[in-house]
């Protein structure tokens, strides 16, 4: 759980905002993993045609089949097909993810 989560508008290529710390069991695999190429705050949206990470080699959106706020390219991917999705902490502990869901909370 973080913080602070925000999108910004079309324009802005709905970029991602997180803050925290985060909280939780599952560990962070998206604000500060420790990893700069994975940190997923500060990135825009990218989709198949729509090339927004940080990757040089190619469309991480296009690789892994889905769209998501890449960096170059992640360890937290939710949106993907099965081959792709990951957390990446979980993975690590040899536990795959069946269902992710996302929500926000007004304080
Ligand atoms: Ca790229």
């Amino acid at each position: 759980m973080y913080d602070r989560f925000s999108v910004s508008d079309e324009a802005g290529k709905y970029q991602l905002f997180l803050a925290g710390p985060a909280s939780g069991s599952l560990g962070d695999c998206m604000l500060d993993t420790g990893v700069s190429t994975t940190d997923l705050s500060g990135m825009s949206f990218s989709t198949p045609d729509r090339d927004n990470d940080r990757y040089s080699g190619g469309n991480c959106a296009s690789m892994y089949h889905g769209g998501w706020w890449f960096n170059a390219c992640y360890w937290a991917f939710l949106n993907g097909p099965w081959s792709s999705s990951k957390w990446n902490f979980l993975e690590g502990a040899g536990t795959s993810v069946r269902e992710t869901t996302m929500l926000i909370k007004d304080h």
